[in-house]
């Protein structure tokens, strides 16, 4: 009886693994992007969970940078011209601010927990 709970306990499991899957990578494809658009980050801030790989894409004719609000030590892009794309992984908790370097009136943060 319990062996045949078991054997059933195990696709069961596996088939609810999946679909966890699936939805956490779906849920986490679409946040994990900001887009450089009008001279704004969007969407700011954004929260993810640690591990999460964040591509920022310049969309704008304006070159934009993506530089951590620490002088640049946890992040940097270079110089990102139109639909170039600057990538980190945030591993530890925490709250990153960041802006671009040729107009630092543009702000962004990443909320990682
Ligand atoms: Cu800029």
């Amino acid at each position: 009886m319990i062996h045949a709970i078991k054997r059933r306990a195990v696709p069961l499991a596996a088939a609810a693994l999946l679909l966890f899957g699936i939805g956490a990578y779906a849920g986490a494809a679409a946040p994990s992007a900001v887009t450089i658009a009008n001279f704004a980050f969007s969407p700011t801030p954004l929260t993810v969970a640690p591990g999460t790989k964040i591509t920022w894409t310049n969309t704008d004719e304006e070159p934009h940078t993506v530089i951590s609000a620490d002088g640049g030590n946890t992040f940097k892009s270079a110089a990102l011209d139109t639909d170039d794309k600057f990538s980190f992984t945030f591993s530890k908790p925490g709250a990153y601010k960041y802006f671009c370097s040729i107009h630092p009136r543009m702000v962004g943060t990443i909320i990682v927990k």
